[in-house]
């Protein structure tokens, strides 16, 4: 959207931060000097879109966005700056006591001891004899090789899926179930809809744009989630977000945070108390029913359970009808305008765009649920601009699917050797990686079945930041410091992570190599050459080369590699493409010609602008049925019924968290911990620039509270603040606005972890929100991460604040 007001602001603000590779040092111009002093540009992409690299005298200095895109991120400024970070891992490291003692090192010393450097050789060695050394003890079920995380986009060099075929080919090793982001929503959909339905094709912008008269933004952030995607961004929601702006059509958002979309879109905001949608949507259904509002036939004819929830939500089963009055007193919001969001939404065609951190919360699992059965009350699912939709916000949902082939990356392969044996728990929920390392043995409950925890011995991690994204920062810590024997880090940064593991291994960034990938998650409209921009920085090594070698020495070098280099994958991948897109007809040039222009586009399928989500199963339940055991939507799910799970019920239902405003704990700490996803970051990614200056408050991580908390506190704009519970505490800086409802504060994920000293809960000097959530799964059903489920309280920071450290090297 050409006209943004965030994005032209950021624009200026950041050209005079990052112009022009300004912010690299002449140390690190030094350093790079032998790579020719020459001028040119490379077409190339990441998550944050396509763009041409243009280097001069050798050196990456601007990404330009590609030509096309309707509104270019503007962290494609911060991309030089990454490249040249003074973070940069420069050479494989080893600390020190590990490497003279191995894997009898003291534990407990890690991210307090200095790293050594080594060669490659010693370091690649040492890995393998690592993974070969417990194998041979404990086997291959106690090494963890979960390693979820955000990597760079590129079909060859996917580090964890790497990880994985190189492990397989070994015999396997204990890897990750689900991920963070949708872990709840992803495991109770297909329950309820037979969908993950987090990660599908929404109903098309364009078809909103013509029959939509009332947008919900449910807990969603439209124009700064969509910046970036898993494929390359293309942006198409900035489109759809401009015409919605012009259209007229009409926008409530409902948010304890008035978003800036929802001020793009003169949205009506309706800020709601943090972790209460559950409520609030059973006050709306309730007045339905109530006034006979709902839709009869959509209930009947596409659902099934509906009477079972009728007890429960009209009392009958509890003696609580789940009322506006009710609703009112958990939701803060007043029973009138309960009542009249949900009769304007039941008259008009409406479409609920929902986010998904109200359901990283605990009970994560009850909000999507329960959406979806206002949806069906309200009647509209599978008509045009009608219904609900899980991922406006995300990955450009609503974009027109292209006809195209799909791009498949190198696989994670087969197991090779003897079978995982079946009392051997393969695969963890992701967000329960602190719990495993620290309760080995013991069982959790997941989707219906009990599991029993890994003793896990080695750890290698490859492209994502747990000291970053998981929750509950001292809890991490010591269970890296008390359990594994060995932890293997492949990061191109000195992450935190990487800055408590045993090994740590330089891996390149993705201007430094060549890849292949698909541009859009769900148009699919480019199939583009990531070409290799400037030639590998110090001694980082791609992804595919650290695992090729690794896997040499553990005596499948050429299985793992099928003989081929990364440039021949990348003709392979492109040619296996085009096999598939020539027997559909879908014009793709040969390889050759290809690789010189950089990339192929698609065209839209032709009825794509009239994609309708649900059409199909509205049009014809019986003929279409979802995946579901009665292949309608289930209110009520028989087989969540049967886990018999008092922490998942088996219809949607209010249950307070174990942290919220309306707990005994608020007396102690008084405000709700909002931990959303920031504008100007991916995750941690890109705070190790210099881009980090447009939105840091006194050199750390903002916080935005409201001005009744702040005033109440002695705090005014710009202080740096001590944010803190039983479980840690961090500096931020504060941002007084009447943005943030009272009695919520937002302090994003992704702010660098630095810890003020060696305790077992130091304060973070630079602003993890990490070090203060709470580390519970969402529910037995789907063991997600419970990130907004947090109470916290705040004070002015008296004294002179302890310098940043966290973006210093440790060697
Ligand atoms: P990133 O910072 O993106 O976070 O957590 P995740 O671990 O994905 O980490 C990616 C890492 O990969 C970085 O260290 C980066 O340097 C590295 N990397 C990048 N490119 C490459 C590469 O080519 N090779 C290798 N080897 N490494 C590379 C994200 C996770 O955080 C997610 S998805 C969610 S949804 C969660 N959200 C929240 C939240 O809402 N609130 C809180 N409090 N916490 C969260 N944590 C979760
Ligand atoms: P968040 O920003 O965490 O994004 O997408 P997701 O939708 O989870 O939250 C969206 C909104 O929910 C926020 O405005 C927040 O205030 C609101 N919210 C929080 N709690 C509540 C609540 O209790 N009720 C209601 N109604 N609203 C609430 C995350 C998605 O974004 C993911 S998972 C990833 S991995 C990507 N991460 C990034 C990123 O790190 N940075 C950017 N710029 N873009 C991303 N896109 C993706
Ligand atoms: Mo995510």
């Amino acid at each position: 959207m050409s006209d943004s007001k965030l994005s032209r602001r950021d624009f200026v603000k950041l050209s005079a931060v990052t112009g022009g590779g300004a912010a690299l040092s002449t140390s690190s111009l030094q350093r790079i000097a032998p790579f020719a002093r020459q001028n040119y540009t490379r077409l190339t992409a990441n998550h944050w879109g396509v763009f041409t690299a243009e280097v001069k005298n050798g050196k990456f200095v601007r990404a330009v966005p590609f030509a096309r895109d309707v509104q270019p991120s503007a962290m494609l400024q911060a991309m030089p700056g990454r490249a040249y970070s003074e973070t940069r891992v420069r050479y494989p490291m080893v600390r020190a006591s590990f490497l003279k003692n191995g894997h009898k090192a003291d534990r407990s010393l890690r991210g307090k001891e200095k790293f050594v450097r080594v060669s490659w050789d010693q370091a690649l060695d040492l890995v393998a004899s690592e993974i070969k050394r417990v194998k041979a003890g404990t086997g291959n079920k106690s090494i963890f090789t979960g390693s979820y995380g955000w990597h760079d986009t590129g079909a060859i060099n996917n580090p964890r899926t790497l990880l994985t075929r190189m492990m397989k080919k070994y015999g396997g090793s204990v890897g990750g179930l689900g991920d963070y982001s949708t872990a709840a929503s992803q495991v109770i959909m297909p329950h309820v809809l037979g969908t993950l339905e987090v990660y599908e094709q929404q109903t098309s912008w364009d078809s909103i744009l013509a029959n939509t008269k009332l947008v919900v933004l449910w807990g969603a952030d439209l124009l700064k989630t969509n910046q970036i995607g898993w494929a390359p961004a293309d942006h198409y929601a900035y489109e759809g977000v401009s015409r919605l702006r012009k259209s007229g059509i009409e926008v409530i958002c409902i948010n304890p945070l008035r978003t800036e979309t929802a001020k793009t879109l003169k949205a009506e905001w309706v800020a709601v108390r943090p972790q209460t949608d559950v409520a609030l949507m059973l006050g709306m259904a309730h007045t339905l029913y109530q006034q006979g509002k709902y839709s009869k036939d959509f209930i009947e004819n596409y659902t099934v359970g509906f009477d079972q929830f009728l007890g429960y939500l009209t009392g009958k089963t509890d003696g609580v009808p789940k009322n506006a009055e009710w609703a009112a007193k958990i939701t803060d919001i007043p029973a009138k305008k309960i009542t009249e969001l949900a009769l304007k939404m039941a008259d008009k065609r409406t479409m609920l765009m929902s986010g998904w951190a109200v359901q990283r919360a605990q009970h994560g699992e009850q909000v999507h649920w329960m959406l979806v059965t206002l949806a069906s009350m309200i009647g509209q699912i599978g008509l045009p601009g009608g219904g609900f939709g899980l991922s406006y916000h995300y990955d450009n949902g609503g974009s027109l699917t292209a006809k195209a082939p799909a791009l498949s990356g190198i696989s994670s392969g087969e197991l090779v050797g003897a079978a995982w044996p079946a009392q051997d728990t393969k695969n963890i929920p992701v967000a329960r990686a602190a719990e495993m390392l620290l309760n080995p043995g013991a069982t959790f409950n997941y989707n219906g079945k009990a599991y029993t925890y890994p003793d896990i011995h080695l750890v290698y991690w490859a492209g994502g930041n747990p000291m970053h994204h998981h929750y509950d920062r001292n809890r991490v810590v010591k269970a890296w410091r008390s359990k594994p024997e060995t932890i293997i880090i492949q990061d191109p940064f000195w992450t935190a992570t990487a800055k408590m593991a045993d090994i740590v291994l330089p891996a390149s960034t993705t201007f430094e190599r060549e890849d292949i990938t698909q541009v859009g998650s769900y148009s699919q409209k480019m199939i583009l050459v990531m070409q290799k921009v400037i030639d590998p920085l110090y001694e980082s090594k791609s992804d595919y080369w650290i695992f090729s070698e690794i896997s040499k020495r553990l005596g499948f070098g050429k299985e793992f590699t099928e003989g081929r280099s990364e440039a021949q994958w990348v003709e392979f991948l492109y040619n296996d493409a085009k096999k598939q897109a020539d027997a559909q007809k879908i014009p793709m040039p040969p390889f050759d010609e290809f690789s010189k222009k950089g990339y192929v586009e698609f065209a839209p399928e032709a009825d794509a602008k009239n994609f309708v989500r649900f059409a199909d199963f509205r049009k014809d339940p019986e003929a279409n049925p979802l995946g579901t055991p009665s292949g309608k939507i289930e209110i009520y799910s028989q087989t969540i019924e049967g886990f018999h799970y008092a922490s998942c019920p088996p219809h949607p239902t209010w249950m307070e968290p174990a942290e919220w405003l309306g707990a005994a704990k608020a007396e102690q700490y008084p405000l709700q911990l909002l931990s959303p996803h920031p504008a100007h970051r991916l995750h941690s990614q890109l705070d190790n620039t210099a881009f980090r200056q447009t939105y840091e408050v006194a050199g750390r991580e903002p916080i935005t509270l409201h001005p009744a908390d702040a005033s109440a506190r002695g705090i005014k704009s710009g202080d740096v603040v001590r944010v803190f519970n039983d479980r840690g505490q961090a500096l931020a800086g504060a941002v007084v606005s009447d943005e943030v409802r009272r009695g919520a504060v937002v302090f994003h994920e992704g702010g660098w972890y630095d810890p003020a000293d060696h305790s077992d809960n130091p304060l973070c000097k630079h602003g993890d929100v990490n070090t203060l959530t709470l580390d519970i799964g969402t529910s037995d059903l789907a063991q997600g991460g419970s990130a907004n489920t947090a109470l916290v309280q705040l004070e002015r920071y008296k004294g002179t604040p302890p310098a940043v450290t966290a973006f210093n090297n440790p060697v």
